[in-house]
């Protein structure tokens, strides 16, 4: 094993000569921010590559999702039902807008919010489901929508790990009212910070545009309590030479997981949780179970590969309704999330880069072996 740190990503970065281009094209236009034309191209770009009929681009994904609650105007004190089995800013991301994150439990196979219990929450204070297609695993669109349509919510996906996903064909962006991708430097496609909105419904782009760009209509008017999200142009440069390499690091990623796959699946206690038939990869992390019938814990693993500076990650532990902000809320103290409460004690992101060394996957997989 030759890497010295092992980290759980590294960022997926375009030749530096390319990415020199575009700042020399930003030096001679003077053009920084503020929908640039490279912000507009990418912004086309990104429709095209994710099958959507519309896209917004933003500065963060936080920002992006924030925006996305906020295009509704849901009332002060609304409640939005969400998974805790995700990372920080999608619960953060309704509590910044005023509302209340109601946590229901996951599913034990796909780890996303499992639908069959989402009714269970609703009260007349209801407004809207927010659900996350964790590691890329789709969550139950289908069924989700029903209970919306049943109760006139709306539905968000956050799918910051879901970046070209496809179920049979479609882009996971055409699913529910709005939904959000991170393009963060640890994300497969990366734009450094940034992340995109994207929906069907006309009505939204001119909502969702204002509201980027702190709710100003013109230069005389503000008509809406707006947020800077806007993405700026060495973004959106880092975005359009990424876009052109992201598919090369699936397929380097393909292959690190076809490795891991192939060694792990023999080992008794680790589960590799598997991608439901007609769902397309998006690469983005590689989670194994750690099962009670294996010899060591999750967190002694955590411990062993640390002490030789490989970095995996124990996505999400603590799991959001663990959180001080979180844990007293009367609603998360009724609640029944065991699955969540079992799987994030159990589930380890392990490293996953298309340039991740051969020699460096064999040892992780030697030394998971036992
Ligand atoms: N919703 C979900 C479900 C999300 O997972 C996220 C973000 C969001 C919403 C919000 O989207 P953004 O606002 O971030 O666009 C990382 C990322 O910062 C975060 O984007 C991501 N999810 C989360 C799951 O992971 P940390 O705290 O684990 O980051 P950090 O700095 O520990 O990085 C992880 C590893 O990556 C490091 O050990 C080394 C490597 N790394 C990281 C950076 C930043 C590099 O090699 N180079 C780098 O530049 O949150």
């Amino acid at each position: 094993m030759s890497e010295s740190k092992v980290y759980v990503t590294t960022p997926l970065l375009p030749d530096i000569n390319a990415f020199y281009a575009h700042v020399n094209d930003i030096w001679d236009s003077k053009w920084l921010t503020n929908m640039g034309q490279k912000h507009n191209e990418l912004e086309e770009a990104i429709k095209v590559e994710l099958k959507v009929p519309h896209c917004s681009l933003f500065n963060n994904g936080t920002i992006a999702l924030l925006t996305a609650i906020r295009a509704f105007d849901f009332p002060f004190g609304s409640e939005i039902i969400t998974t805790p089995f995700t990372f920080a800013a999608t619960p953060h991301c309704i509590s910044w807008n005023g509302c209340k994150p109601v946590f229901c439990d996951i599913e034990p196979d796909t780890m996303t919010i499992n639908a069959d219990k989402i009714e269970e929450y609703i009260t007349p204070n209801t407004v809207a489901i927010i659900a996350v297609h964790v590691y890329g695993f789709p969550c139950n669109i289908e069924k989700i929508q029903k209970i919306a349509d049943k109760y006139n919510l709306k539905v968000i996906y956050d799918a910051a790990h879901a970046f070209s996903t496809e179920i049979n064909g479609v882009g996971i962006g055409n699913f529910g009212d709005i939904t959000m991708f991170s393009f963060h430097a640890t994300k497969l496609f990366n734009t450094i910070e940034g992340g995109c909105l994207t929906y069907k419904n006309p009505d939204l782009i001119k909502k969702i545009y204002n509201l980027r760009n702190f709710g100003i209509k013109n230069e005389e008017i503000v008509e809406d309590i707006g947020i800077n999200g806007k993405m700026n142009e060495f973004q959106a440069a880092m975005g359009l030479e990424n876009l052109k390499i992201y598919k090369y690091e699936q397929e380097r990623r393909k292959k690190v997981k076809a490795i891991y796959d192939d060694k792990l699946s023999k080992i008794k206690g680790i589960r590799i949780p598997k991608m439901p038939s007609g769902v397309s990869n998006s690469y983005q992390y590689y989670p194994i179970v750690i099962e009670d019938n294996y010899p060591k814990t999750r967190d002694e693993i955590y411990e062993m590969f640390k002490s030789e500076n490989i970095f995996t990650r124990k996505y999400f532990y603590p799991a959001c309704h663990d959180y001080d902000c979180y844990k007293n809320d009367l609603s998360v103290k009724l609640s029944n999330l065991s699955v969540t409460d079992d799987l994030k004690n159990k589930v380890l992101c392990l490293p996953f880069y298309g340039t991740l060394e051969k020699d460096t996957i064999h040892h992780i997989c030697n030394k998971l072996g036992v």
